[in-house]
């Protein structure tokens, strides 16, 4: 018997006590809780996950994940609070949203470009791929380390703009689609668990958006006004919980186009009925570098508007 690891969101946490966590909650909870390996990324670094279940009888599926970006602190400890309170919240209305999915939480999706940020280059976005030949001394726009995971996936891959094709870029998109470890790893997971996939939410940070598919075009996707209004339900849960207000819309039309994020990807392939990325805080006074005394605030807004997605999932 291992020694039980608790964790706390005072502070930011690297994956390994990340995952001694989980395994430490797999133990605490054997009726309900399992953990996973998705993959592994380009270092050999686990891409771990955690599995809730609540009710014997649950049936409809849901993937949390975070930490795709390196920087993204924020999104990473969300992913681990929201863990946390599926299993021990005394609030009946996030229990009961809890019990009514079986969760598959990923919080670092890109290990190796997680610990980089720790403990060398602390704005690094990309994974830690090496590049072939490439010399970006001089470029001021990314470094010559890794890809972008969110612009590697197989939905209008490099089709127009908002990825690039050089490899300095940190929008660089890869020499070709999955070619990068750990979205090879997530297209697995979620190849394995797709046909009951009904909620796919992608946290990022910042700038306090909720975001849905897709990014290669402002043009509405089938159920977009169903999306949007659910997206829009979802900012006033967050509004209503700590006064911060998210901007909701489809990607291309809220930011920026871009190709080839695992939320795209998700909807175009699977149609997975509701799929949403969600930029947390904050709005630009911190930017990546969000404060730890932060993270709770931040995790709790999020959390408060799962409840909101869960019951409209259900009536639909
Ligand atoms: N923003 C996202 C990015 O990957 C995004 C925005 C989301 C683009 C979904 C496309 C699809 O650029 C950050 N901050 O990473
Ligand atoms: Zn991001």
């Amino acid at each position: 018997n291992t020694r039980s690891v608790e964790l706390n969101w005072t502070s930011y946490h690297n994956y390994d006590v990340i995952y001694s966590w989980f395994d430490s909650l797999a133990e605490l909870y054997p009726e309900n809780v399992t953990t996973f390996v998705a993959g592994y990324s380009y270092l050999g670094a686990e891409i771990k996950g955690i599995r809730i279940q609540l009710r014997e009888n649950a049936t409809r599926v849901a993937v949390i994940d975070g930490g795709i970006h390196a920087r993204e602190w924020i999104s990473i400890a969300t992913a681990t609070y929201i863990a946390n309170q599926f299993l021990t919240t005394t609030n009946s209305t996030i229990r009961a949203a809890a019990e009514e999915v079986i969760w598959y939480i990923l919080p670092v999706l890109n290990p190796d470009g997680y610990n980089y940020t720790i403990y060398v280059d602390r704005m690094h976005r990309k994974n830690m791929q090496v590049n072939e030949s490439v010399d970006c001394s001089g470029y001021s726009g990314g470094s010559g380390i890794g890809v972008d995971l969110n612009r590697n996936f197989a939905f209008y891959w490099m089709a127009n703009g908002g990825a690039s094709s050089y490899p300095c870029s940190v929008q660089y998109a890869g020499p070709y689609p999955f070619s990068a470890p750990e979205s090879q790893a997530f297209r697995s997971f979620i190849g394995g668990i797709s046909e009951n996939l009904d909620l796919y939410l992608t946290l990022h940070s910042y700038s306090q958006l909720i975001l849905f598919p897709y990014g290669h075009t402002t043009q509405p996707l089938d159920n977009y006004y169903e999306q949007y209004t659910i997206g829009r339900m979802a900012a006033d849960a967050i509004e209503s919980n700590s006064g911060r207000k998210y901007i909701v819309g489809n990607s291309a039309e809220a930011i920026y186009i871009s190709t080839g994020g695992s939320d795209d990807w998700v909807k175009g392939t699977f149609g997975t009925r509701l799929v949403y990325t969600y930029e947390v805080r904050d709005t630009g006074t911190y930017g990546f570098l969000l404060p730890p005394d932060q993270i709770i605030d931040t995790a709790e807004e999020v959390l408060a508007s799962i409840p909101v997605l869960v019951q409209q999932l259900i009536r639909l």
